[in-house]
């Protein structure tokens, strides 16, 4: 399609395949749209207003919130409720499913989200941005969704992607048809298609993961990072470190370019025996993205998209990208190696 195409052009002109179309979807995905160009108004400009900093809170997580983050979680739901597709949400800024409220249209659609994810990178102006993954309703009837219409492995998702705020505005979507990245065009408002059918390389040579837990991963995981960082053992091309911090920075560079991001499960923080990172809104939502571009999503040991939820906010190993890179992992993780 032509440059310039807007992501509802470009969604109604793929979606017109798909004979269930009802412009319910095009719907959901114009409020994204818009949550995304208010959210991205106020980072731009956090560091001149009274923004930054945190709200003295602290989320669901046990990490401290900060005023951007309610700030782009309230967007994101109320621009979500006001489409009148949504029978579900969930934040990864709350405990639980967001309360819906009772005179709102209500629709067939679940949406689960990361409102600003890498948001302490803010103050030090590096990209961050919003995850969101998209299901179709499993229970019947037309009121509130339940945890059972969220609970549901990633394979289900019907829709995924994420908005970066970055030195330029990005967003990047599947809705099984492949992957397309927009940019926002702050002249005339909108996302201008810029990146269409997105694959991402079988391989890469770099590799993205937080070094200052070595002491704290799995022996196999350690053994991993020492081989590729060993330049005598006949790798395609010596390997580079590259970690932002922020993880839709980091997994949309490697997409684009090729190569790995891990974040292993560690015994840093007895917590969080299984890794940082949420299954939900980050692990899934990147994963059918990652897949769709030809690449590979894992725990180490599960393809990601098969995980079955227990909780709204569970927490996965997630090891993402070029799949060669993945299944050479999941050697070292597996043991074979
Ligand atoms: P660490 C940001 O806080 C985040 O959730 C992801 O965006 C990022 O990939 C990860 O945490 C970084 O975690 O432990 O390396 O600082």
């Amino acid at each position: 399609m032509p440059a310039g195409t807007t992501v509802i052009e470009h969604l109604l002109r793929t979606q017109q395949e798909t004979p269930a179309a009802t412009g319910a979807f095009t719907r959901l995905f114009n409020e994204l749209i818009v949550a995304a160009k208010l959210i991205v108004r106020e980072v731009n400009k956090a560091g001149l207003v009274e923004i930054l900093g945190f709200t003295g809170r602290m989320n669901v997580q046990g990490e401290q919130v900060r005023k951007l983050d309610d700030y782009a979680n309230e967007i994101m739901i109320r621009r979500l409720q006001a489409c009148g597709e949504v029978c579900a949400l969930a934040s990864e800024e709350d405990a639980d499913l967001i309360e819906m409220p009772r005179q709102m249209k209500k629709g067939n659609y679940v949406v689960i989200f990361d409102p600003l994810d890498g948001s302490s990178n803010i103050d030090v102006n590096v990209s961050i941005g919003t995850i969101f993954s998209v299901l179709r309703r499993v229970t019947p009837g037309e009121g509130d969704g339940t945890l059972e219409d969220v609970l549901q492995p990633g394979y289900k998702q019907v829709a995924a992607g994420y908005f970066i705020y970055g030195s330029s505005t990005i967003m990047v979507y599947t809705a099984g048809n492949g992957v397309h990245g927009f940019t926002l065009d702050p002249s005339v408002g909108e996302f201008l298609l810029s990146h269409e059918n997105i694959k991402t390389p079988a391989w890469g040579n770099i590799f993205s993961i937080n070094e200052g837990n070595y002491n704290y991963w799995d022996e196999n995981v350690r053994k991993y990072i020492e081989f590729i960082k060993d330049p005598t053992a006949g790798h395609l091309k010596n390997y580079t470190s590259r970690y932002i911090g922020s993880l839709v920075a980091d997994v949309h560079r490697n997409l684009l370019f090729g190569g790995v991001f891990l974040y292993p499960a560690d015994n840093k923080d007895p917590r969080k025996p299984h890794g940082k990172l949420r299954l939900m809104c980050e692990a899934n939502p990147l994963a059918m993205v990652v897949e769709q571009a030809g690449g590979a999503a894992s725990t180490g040991t599960q393809r990601i998209l098969d995980i079955k939820p227990e909780e709204i906010h569970q927490r996965v190993p997630l090891i993402i990208g070029s799949k060669d890179n993945v299944r050479q992992i999941e050697e070292f993780i597996q043991g074979g190696r």
